[in-house]
């Protein structure tokens, strides 16, 4: 599939918001993707992404070979590692952790990818992908050797997201990590967002309605949520009250 990178950018010039619903593949059990999914579909849901930390082999083709059977969201994986890497999907956020200074995060690890990713049409989105602290240590943080941005440092995660369009990234990701204790607070997204003419991400412990419209309010153009859904369905439910 092609066209996903416009189709965000023009959702973000119309003002509509796109919400992603997050699939890692370690949590999320086969047999339960045809329950799960047909909630997605119910939802507001306009795309599913499909990553995590630490994933087995195979594991995320599989599972994006099941959730294809049973939506026509386009996928598009958010990889920990270059083994998740699968045609079955739709597209891949290229990322680059610009908060981190770890070499293998920000060009060893797409080096890496090249081979596997000649052999695959998916769709690349080249994403400036920035971590910032939530007061407990994240999958990321732990796994990229790298650490996160202080909240309070706003110029410089501003500075840090600017640097990553002008490199030539086409999204920008503000991450407070899997199951945050406190999302990305609004103060940033609107900061970041106002420097921005490339559209936002924002992801990591957004658990209620409030804070993800507080989160598109301040200038995200996609919210992503994966550990409020995956801890109760209901909140699918929640979100179209
Ligand atoms: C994590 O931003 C995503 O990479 C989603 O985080 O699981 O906390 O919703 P949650």
């Amino acid at each position: 599939m092609q066209g996903l990178y416009k189709n965000i950018v023009l959702a973000s010039a119309k003002g509509e918001k796109n919400l992603a619903v997050l699939i890692d593949p370690d949590n999320m059990k086969v047999e339960n993707v045809s329950n799960f999914i047909s909630k997605v579909n119910q939802s507001i849901a306009t795309h599913i992404f499909v990553g995590g930390s630490e994933v087995e082999e195979h594991l995320t083709e599989n599972l994006v070979i099941e959730i294809k059977k049973h939506t026509k969201l386009p996928i598009i994986l958010f990889p920990g590692d270059v083994i998740q890497i699968t045609e079955k999907a739709d597209g891949i956020l290229f990322l680059s952790l610009i908060s981190g200074r770890n070499p293998d995060y920000l060009i060893g690890k797409h080096v890496e990818a090249v081979s596997r990713l000649k052999q695959t049409n998916l769709e690349l989105i080249p994403t400036g992908y920035i971590l910032i602290e939530n007061g407990k240590e994240t999958s990321v943080q732990r796994i990229s050797k790298t650490q996160p941005m202080q909240r309070n440092a706003v110029q410089k995660i501003v500075d840090t997201a600017k640097a990553g369009e002008l490199l030539g990234m086409k999204l920008i990701y503000l991450e407070a990590g899997s199951g945050a204790t406190h999302a990305i607070e609004p103060e940033i997204i609107s900061k970041v967002k106002q420097e921005l003419k490339i559209p936002l991400i924002v992801g990591g412990g957004i658990r209620t309605k409030k804070e993800m419209e507080s989160a598109y309010k301040a200038g995200a153009d996609t919210v992503v949520i994966g550990t409020a859904f995956e801890q109760d369905e209901g909140f699918f439910d929640e979100l179209l009250s």
